[in-house]
């Protein structure tokens, strides 16, 4: 069961433009305010691909863009908790971040949540150890939270086809994406020669986003077994690096590191669920979250 978090709550996709296909968050702790675009993904409870992945019994939103360098940078100065490991990152600017552990991350979307990199969807210990996730007590306290999206809500945003009739081989579409012109991959932009460029300099994907094919491979919340039942198990990550072949963009390429590892060509986007505790419809929700476990135990 890859999405236990979920029954119980009514999900309200609408942040600030209601019923748009796009919304600008800004967030706010202290002193430090960022900006984060992001897309609507709809099609509540759609079916997954063949591969098993891409099915949402929910609304949600996604990150139009990777979260860049300069989002990273603001972060981690207004909450010293958040970086651990290695404080390098080869990119600046608009490029993505990157040497960002999936541990980091989470403390990112953390503070993003509640200005504090312990507490949200990810629970940490006072000693700065990952616990567990828990979306639903989260969502309770503070109504928006941000989080890494699971494997089902990165796959449904990058390859699901905006009118809902099903998924893509690419997050550009099944058509190849073009080197250097659609998405970063294959070395072929940059100067010298194979490097991240600025998020958004692609093309737009099926949903609104950019460079989930590519530029850099993004961590998921979920374990690469489906069950994030160890802390310290292989996550899952999508969508390849700009030093990547073709194959690596593709909805049947997915890889499993250590979630304690940096690297230069690892980052992340973020999803947002803005959840409204409406006890009349939860029946109704723990019934559509039982039908996707049983599709799924089927597979
Ligand atoms: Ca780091
Ligand atoms: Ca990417
Ligand atoms: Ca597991």
């Amino acid at each position: 069961m890859k999405n236990p978090s979920i029954s119980g709550f009514t999900a309200c996709i609408c942040l600030i433009h209601a019923c748009s296909s796009a919304s600008a968050a800004v967030i706010s702790h202290g002193d430090t305010s960022i900006e984060i675009a992001f897309v609507d993904i709809g099609y509540a409870d759609n079916n997954a691909d063949t591969s098993g992945f891409g099915s949402v019994a929910y609304d949600y939103l996604i990150s139009k863009y990777e979260i860049t360098s300069n989002d990273w940078l603001a972060v981690t100065t207004a909450d010293s908790d958040i970086e651990t490991g290695s404080a390098s990152d080869p990119h600046n600017g608009l490029q993505p971040t990157s040497e960002v552990s999936w541990y980091e991350a989470a403390k990112f979307a953390n503070w993003l949540t509640s200005g504090d990199a312990l507490s949200g969807a990810y629970k940490f210990s006072d000693s700065n150890t990952f616990i567990s996730v828990d979306r639903d007590s989260a969502a309770d306290i503070y109504q928006t939270i941000y989080v890494l999206p699971t494997e089902d809500e990165w796959y449904k945003a990058a390859y699901y086809k905006s009118d809902g009739s099903g998924y893509t081989a690419y997050a550009t579409g099944d058509t190849i994406p073009v080197s250097g012109t659609d998405a970063n991959y294959r070395a072929t932009v940059g100067s010298p020669a194979g490097a991240a460029w600025s998020v958004g300099d692609g093309t737009e994907e099926n949903n609104g986003t950019y460079d989930m094919g590519g530029n850099i491979w993004e961590w998921t919340e979920s374990a690469y077994d489906g069950e994030l039942n160890d802390p310290d198990e292989i996550r899952a990550l999508r969508g390849g690096y700009y030093g990547n072949i073709l194959q690596s963009l593709r909805s049947d390429k997915r890889i499993g590191p250590a979630p304690d590892g940096e690297v230069f060509s690892t980052g992340f986007r973020l999803a947002s669920i803005s959840i409204v505790p409406e006890p009349s419809s939860t029946a109704l929700l723990s019934l559509g979250s039982l039908a996707v476990f049983m599709r799924r135990r089927r597979d």
